[in-house]
């Protein structure tokens, strides 16, 4: 068999043969890949069974919820609760901590997911995807107590996204790189097809929605604005930009291709702290990132260093190759500094 054919789960146990993952992460993946994969099948399907379409309630971010959106996260309360070394779920569509264990002990797991990002999507058929992150707990949860579940990002065991685009990809870290599995029509198993996935330390694209830039710190409308001053510019070169309103999608790019991706904290969501949540998209994919050779920062501070206070804390987010990122940093530094 070649690397190339390997499944999922064949890749799960030679990384626990190298690496020395446990049983229960492995059937949890397991879980979380058949959870993505129906997922993945009913986007597709959708069109038909009339689930593209929005309900008339509202989730914690207070966003529209789609039916695409409540399946997705039923999918993932279901399959990730299989697991017996589960605690807790912490869901970007609910406000609540789902507590699955009356007394949870050292060394269960906490499960943070965003179901289905970047839904606004599916009603012009682009890409959308699911992100998770996997805390291992090193001392006993307080059912109830839902400030129980804040973790750095940093305890971080495991971390990963579905793309549900062209072809659907579950791209996964434990800690040890990052490697991606496509779907395969017809067996249903997620193969290995991306080995080792690195980001470029440089780059000449960036991913930002760029009709925020009046909202914008000075920092960041440095940044975008030297790359867009092209050759003649104090960047010396031209820039391209991608902006897709996936951060699946973007972070997938960037792990393709490099670029450097950035939903700041600017005039307009200051009030919320940001856009984008820390516990089920920056960390997750700040993991990814820094797994495959990039940087991930609210600007001033590393990502998976930020402490906690709220399981649905917005924060500030520029991730990606990790010289771009490191000089958007020095700009805000010379702000602050
Ligand atoms: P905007 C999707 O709603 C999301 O949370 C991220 O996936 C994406 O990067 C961002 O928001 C898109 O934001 O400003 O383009 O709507």
């Amino acid at each position: 068999m070649t690397e190339h054919q390997m499944t999922f789960r064949q890749f799960l146990l030679q990384d626990q043969r190298r690496h020395g993952i446990s049983d229960d992460l492995i059937f949890l993946l397991e879980d979380v890949a058949t959870a993505c994969r129906i997922i993945s099948n009913q986007i597709r399907s959708g069109a038909f069974s009339d689930n593209l379409g929005s309900t008339d309630t509202t989730n914690v971010q207070g966003e529209t919820q789609k039916q695409l959106d409540v399946i997705a996260n039923d999918e993932f309360v279901r399959h990730c609760s299989n697991c017996s070394r589960v605690a807790a779920l912490v869901s970007e569509e609910v406000d609540e901590v789902y507590w699955l264990k009356a007394a949870p002990e050292a060394g269960d797991y906490i499960v943070y997911f965003d179901p289905l990002d970047g839904s606004s999507n599916l009603d012009v058929n682009l890409s959308v995807g699911s992100i998770f992150s996997i805390v291992e707990t090193t001392r006993a949860l307080d059912p109830g107590d839902d400030a129980s579940v804040l973790r750095r990002g940093s305890e971080q065991i495991c971390a990963g996204y579905a793309i549900y685009g062209p072809s659907t990809a579950l791209i996964v870290t434990t800690g040890t790189g990052v490697n991606g599995f496509t779907h395969q029509q017809g067996t249903g198993e997620f193969r290995l097809t991306y080995r080792d996935m690195t980001i470029p330390p440089e780059t000449r694209e960036f991913a930002i929605n760029a009709s925020r830039r009046l909202a914008w710190e000075a920092p960041v409308q440095r940044y975008f604005d030297e790359c867009l001053a092209g050759t003649d510019g104090p960047r010396g070169a031209s820039f391209n930009m991608r902006w897709t309103a996936s951060m699946v999608a973007d972070v997938h790019r960037i792990l393709t291709r490099g670029g450097v991706f950035l939903y700041p904290v600017d005039s307009g969501n200051r009030d919320q702290g940001g856009k984008l949540r820390l516990m089920y998209e920056a960390n997750p994919m700040a993991l990814i990132v820094e797994q495959a050779g990039g940087a991930a920062t609210t600007g001033s501070q590393r990502i998976m260093d930020v402490e906690p206070t709220s399981h649905h804390q917005r924060v500030s987010v520029i991730l990606g190759s990790r010289d771009e990122v490191a000089l958007i940093e020095s700009y805000h530094g010379s702000v602050s500094g």
